[in-house]
């Protein structure tokens, strides 16, 4: 092929492409996709996973103090469902050609980013009701329109953990409702986990869509089906009747229902804290990492275990087949 040709191929492969995901088809592992596709999905599909697997960390923090029996059981079981989306997302962008290995190598050397909410620390029990209700509340959010996402294993992995982050949200709500009508000091204390922990949340959603470095490739090939700013507003939006039914304060002074919009106009994030905690110098990102470090060295025998088992196995078909 010359290489008028093949230029020429490499177009008409890209309009294919182009027009299955304008046609909502889904691209599946073995399909054509550019290689800026793939690279972008990687990005994003191995940080999502992260983010589900270091945001165990500060919430199994609080299995062992949880006040009763029924709320460690609860939380335990969270923090699992955690580790489950994880292994979905791994297992989804493994899919793109790119190993388990080298994923987690990205994570701990830190050329991966994994969710900047990650990084606060969890102070109270009010904190694990905060983040149930928004954290999860915002990944739902998030989550919704990547269900429709272009690239199958991602959206299909996306039906179920949505389903679980649903049950998350309650969990979460549940504890601030419990707090927010319970002694004035309870009230107090949810009233803290909620001022600490709503305007990371809003940070949840990224930059601003004129500062956002993927987000035009993300939606042209629909891996984004919406824009940060927009699903940010919808998260405000659904979070101030809730405030106003745990009866406490809204953190935001600034927040007014803007009629002609249709939506609240909200204060101004502090960008500069949102970019030096995904940069590394958060409160805890030099703690989680170094955890999971050691988690993960502890895990090399069952990983080992797995490969001998594998190969014995191999062997013992091809003892079979002689
Ligand atoms: N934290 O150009 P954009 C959960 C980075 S799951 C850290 O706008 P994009 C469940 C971004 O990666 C929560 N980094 O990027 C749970 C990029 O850096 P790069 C996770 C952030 O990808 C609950 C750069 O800034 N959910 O919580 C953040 O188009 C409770 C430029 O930004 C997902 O990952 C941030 N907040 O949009 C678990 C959902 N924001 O890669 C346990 C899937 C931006 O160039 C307990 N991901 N960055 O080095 C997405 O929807 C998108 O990736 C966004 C960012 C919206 C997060």
């Amino acid at each position: 092929m010359t290489a008028t040709d093949q230029s020429k191929h490499a177009t008409e492969l890209e309009e294919n492409f182009q027009s299955r995901v304008d046609a909502e088809q889904k691209i599946e592992p073995k399909d054509w996709m550019p290689p800026g596709y793939r690279k972008n999905l990687i990005r994003q599909i191995s940080q999502h996973a992260h983010s589900e697997v270091i945001g165990m960390q500060p919430e199994g923090n609080w299995i062992t103090r949880a006040p009763s029996l029924r709320r460690k059981a609860v939380l335990l079981a969270k923090v699992q469902d955690e580790a489950g989306h994880g292994l979905y997302l791994y297992s989804a962008t493994e899919s793109l050609g790119i190993s388990r290995a080298e994923l987690i190598a990205a994570l701990q050397d830190g050329s991966a980013k994994y969710a900047s909410i990650f990084n606060y620390p969890t102070q109270t029990w009010g904190d694990i009701g905060a983040i149930g209700w928004l954290v999860d509340g915002a990944a739902i959010c998030n989550q919704v329109s990547l269900q429709r996402t272009s690239y199958g294993p991602y959206a299909r992995g996306m039906i179920r953990i949505c389903k679980e982050e649903s049950f998350h949200q309650r969990q979460g709500y549940q504890i601030m409702i419990e707090l927010a009508k319970g002694s004035p000091a309870q009230k107090q204390m949810a009233q803290d986990s909620l001022n600490r922990f709503y305007w990371p949340s809003l940070m949840m959603f990224g930059p601003h869509d004129s500062e956002s470095a993927h987000s035009a490739k993300s939606m042209k090939w629909r891996i984004k089906r919406e824009t940060n700013d927009d699903l940010r507003q919808k998260f405000i939006d659904q979070t101030v009747p809730q405030i106003e039914y745990l009866g406490l304060e809204h953190p935001d002074k600034e927040l007014k229902w803007n009629e002609s919009r249709g939506h609240y106009d909200s204060g101004e994030i502090d960008w500069e804290e949102f970019q030096n905690v995904i940069n590394g110098n958060g409160h805890c990102n030099r703690q989680r990492i170094q955890h999971h470090v050691k988690a993960h060295e502890e895990g090399a025998w069952v990983r080992d275990a797995q490969i001998a088992y594998n190969e014995k196995q191999k062997a013992r078909q091809t003892d079979a087949a002689a």
